[in-house]
């Protein structure tokens, strides 16, 4: 019986989710993530706001994804220095077709939260009793989608275990944190010679926000092949969901197979 109950309280506490204290009308989760190339094992980048490159509005509509959100940093109301960049999050159906999306911003201790500063995400196009699969979206890095559906009110992290992220060996670890794989510059989910070609194309150039700079300090150089190198050939799991007809919102994007 002991045996069992340690069974229990080990699941219990690696468990990817948890109750927060998110109340809305709206379905409504708070979620954490940590990109790698971006963390350097207290905290994440924070070069494109202090050195005033962050676009004012979510930079994804002229991407891969296509997301035509008109998020924008103008109204956010929280501390400043800790916005790290732009990501967009998905809300998948059972099927894992994508049925609502986000751009948030990613902060320095990898919260995710909304434009305007709320760490409570609320989603006002989806089901408030409906259960969704999460996937987090940050150009450079692979995508990432959660092993399980979350119901509103949940907080989400996947930095804490493998299993969070659905696929096998979706994320990285560092000092005892799951991180985002970083390297896939172009998006389409493989990390190969098309993501080295961009950062070959543009491989020292300071000051300017690229997506192929993959440790987000404003600097390109061979730091961020080395990321790169690193995780050549790495593919993530969401790739067959980012075709046009998956993504209601790629209107965009024509997928072609690499
Ligand atoms: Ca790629
Ligand atoms: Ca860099």
């Amino acid at each position: 019986m002991k045996k069992l109950l340690l069974i229990i309280l080990i699941l219990y506490s690696s468990m990817s989710f948890a109750q927060s204290d998110c109340s809305s009308d709206f379905y409504t989760i708070k979620l954490k993530a940590l990109f790698e190339g971006l963390w350097d094992g207290n905290s994440m980048a924070v070069d494109y706001k202090t050195k005033e490159l962050l676009p004012t509005m979510q930079p994804y509509n002229k991407t891969i994804y296509g997301y035509v959100g008109l998020e924008t940093t103008l109204n956010f109301n929280g501390d400043k220095e800790k916005i790290v960049d732009w990501a967009v999050v998905c809300l998948r159906d059972k099927t894992e077709q994508v049925i609502s999306q986000r751009g948030l911003l990613m902060l320095s201790d990898g919260s995710l939260v909304s434009y305007l500063g709320e760490e409570c995400v609320e989603f006002f196009d989806v089901e408030k009793t409906g259960e969704y699969y999460i996937s987090i979206h940050h150009l450079g890095h692979l995508g990432v989608m959660s092993s399980v559906k979350v119901a509103d009110g949940e907080f989400f992290d996947f930095s804490t275990a493998m299993e969070n992220a659905k696929g096998s060996d979706q994320l990285v670890i560092e000092s005892g944190k799951l991180l985002i794989p970083v390297g896939d510059f172009n998006g389409d989910q493989i990390i190969n010679n098309l993501d080295f070609n961009m950062w070959a194309e543009e491989s020292s150039v300071v000051n300017k926000y690229l997506f192929h700079d993959a440790d987000g300090n404003a600097i390109v150089n061979n730091i961020d092949y080395n990321f790169w190198k690193k995780n050549r050939s790495k593919v993530g799991y969401i790739r067959a969901s980012l075709t046009k007809k998956d993504c209601p919102y790629c209107n965009e994007y024509e997928y072609v197979e690499p």
